[in-house]
């Protein structure tokens, strides 16, 4: 079986790891000096995100040149000396690729910019005349993810469309040439040993040809990144055509090379339809990061999963946390309650059939910082939503790693590019390394017993009866988890009253009673 069928893998977010120059950003040196923590955590690959030369107008998501290093985060030659020292340490490296836009500095939009309507240059991004007697009026009316028109005028008038931010102009992916583009992209990197790539918005790289108006049929109450059925640019059946030439540059490179699809559809068939044989590999599953913590939702997200991936025979992934959403302590209930939902997730998640994510900050229990100044705010989400948003800052701040004040080792600057609370003194990772009751003593000692057990990575999962609070699961014949979500103690399912516990979230109750917000892993006799 492939490495990823079961990898834990660790989403470093570059500009807040760890800071290797002084100037408050995190870099690629960082992360080689931070690589033995990580395989020490016990994870089998990471994924970096962006790390490309960029304006950072959308934190990297906005590449001006897919071929290089952004100064800030380093150079080439550092990323190969990361990948050497990753592999070295037997950790496998994914990266993030952005074809559903350029930034507004690429030299192709550039090249668009300064050409006529109708040029084989604007003939790249979806440039088109607007509506209204002198074209005053966006050609259709779909609105940006961030907020405001999609659509962005020029100087002679044309406008172009941006889903994203007005300096992420789509592509327009029934150009030749933008395939091609990729093709060599992605060889340029394979070339350089990367084991996989995260595609970036997989769901939307098509676009309705017509371009017409949002249709009445879609529910306004979905967020506006998920895919529904018949939309103009979300889940169209044309994105398929890509994939299936991607990965037919994957299979020509020697070694089990990855890729995993950030794809918002929740329909588990056509969710599955991207990871057919000769499509994508693996796509994050959002169903199970979106459910609260009940345990009859979380079993639906569970059961959806499994079943929708089983004609392709792709496996699932697991996700609580990304840089795009509220970190699950947050989520779950923030404070105490919080961290104890959010350490009965880790049991759950990590004794789940297929592979899963750890998004950094989440081995430390790390809670969603909601008190940044509004200067200090970066993300567009916040300020194109004139603050209605938060944005997504409060999950992508600065990694807290030794000391006892701000910037705790993160970097010699005393201002990371986003403040760390100072709270975040007891939640260190040299702190938890000493505290063998820890968020990061817990992930150490799951990922541990996880990787010494075949049956949690392989065997088949079997729901056993339990409360209507409770989710309770074997793995194989010798493993089993249960977790309670509810507020009150639960005994543990009958048959399970003798197994040996190998790792509780908390510890039990007398007479070995699941408190509430608490999971166990248990042993069953042969
Ligand atoms: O984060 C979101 C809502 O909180 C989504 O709208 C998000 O923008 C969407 O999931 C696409 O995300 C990806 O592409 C974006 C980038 O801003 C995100 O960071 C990235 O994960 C544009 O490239």
């Amino acid at each position: 079986m492939a490495w990823w069928h079961d990898a834990v893998i660790y989403q470093v977010y570059v500009r807040s790891f760890a800071d290797s120059t002084g100037d408050g950003v995190g870099d690629l040196r960082g992360i080689i000096a931070k690589l033995p923590y990580l395989a020490q955590l016990g994870v089998d690959a990471v994924w970096l995100n962006p790390f490309y030369p960029s304006p950072q107008k959308d934190a990297g998501y906005d590449v001006s040149d897919y071929r290089d290093v952004e100064p800030l985060f380093g150079d080439l030659s550092d990323f190969d000396n990361l990948m050497g020292a990753a592999h070295r340490l037997g950790l496998r490296v994914v990266i993030d690729l952005v074809p559903n836009h350029t930034s507004s500095e690429h030299p192709w939009f550039r090249a668009a910019l300064a050409a006529p309507p109708n040029s084989r240059e604007r003939a790249r991004y979806l440039f088109r005349d607007g509506r209204g007697e002198s074209g005053e009026l966006p050609p259709n009316d779909w609105q940006s993810i961030f907020g405001g028109s999609a659509w962005t005028r020029v100087g002679d008038g044309q406008w172009y469309l941006h889903l994203f931010a007005p300096e992420q102009p789509d592509l327009d992916w029934t150009d030749q040439g933008v395939v091609a583009e990729f093709d060599d992209i992605l060889r340029f990197w394979l070339d350089r040993g990367v084991d996989g790539f995260r595609i970036d918005v997989a769901h939307g790289l098509a676009k309705d040809p017509a371009l017409v108006d949002m249709p009445d049929h879609l529910d306004p109450d979905i967020p506006p990144w998920v895919a529904q059925s018949r939309h103009p640019f979300w889940d169209r059946d044309e994105v398929h055509e890509v994939y299936r030439r991607w990965r037919s540059i994957l299979d020509s490179y020697p070694g089990d090379r990855v890729t995993v699809a950030e794809a918002w559809v929740y329909d588990p068939t056509r969710f599955a339809r991207y990871l057919r044989r000769d499509e994508l590999h693996t796509a994050f599953n959002f169903t199970f990061l979106m459910a609260p913590w009940d345990a009859s939702a979380l079993r639906g997200a569970i059961d959806d999963t499994l079943e929708g991936l089983r004609d392709v025979g792709a496996p699932a992934t697991w996700v609580l946390a990304n840089h795009d959403v509220a970190r699950e302590v947050s989520r779950y209930g923030d404070g105490a309650i919080g961290l104890r939902r959010a350490r009965a997730a880790c049991l759950l998640m990590l004794s789940l059939p297929g592979s899963a994510y750890i998004y950094q900050g989440e081995e430390l229990g790390l809670e969603e910082v909601r008190d940044i100044p509004p200067e200090l705010r970066q993300d567009p989400l916040y300020s194109r939503s004139g603050g209605a948003d938060p944005g997504r800052d409060g999950c992508r701040v600065p990694m807290p790693w030794t000391g006892d004040a701000p910037p705790f080792g993160f970097s010699s600057s005393p201002s990371p590019w986003l403040p760390q609370p100072p709270t975040w003194a007891a939640k260190t990772a040299e702190a938890q390394e000493r505290d063998p009751a820890s968020m990061l003593s817990l992930y150490r000692n799951a990922l541990r017993i996880r990787s010494s057990r075949e049956d949690l990575r392989a065997g088949g999962l079997q729901w056993l009866d339990t409360d209507a609070s409770v989710l309770a699961f074997t793995r194989g014949t010798g493993f089993a988890c249960v977790v309670n979500t509810g507020p009150e103690p639960v005994p543990l399912p009958a048959g399970l009253a003798s197994a040996r516990v190998r790792l509780a979230s908390d510890p039990l109750g007398r007479g070995g009673d699941l408190p509430g917000d608490t999971a166990v892993w248990v042993e069953l006799p042969a």
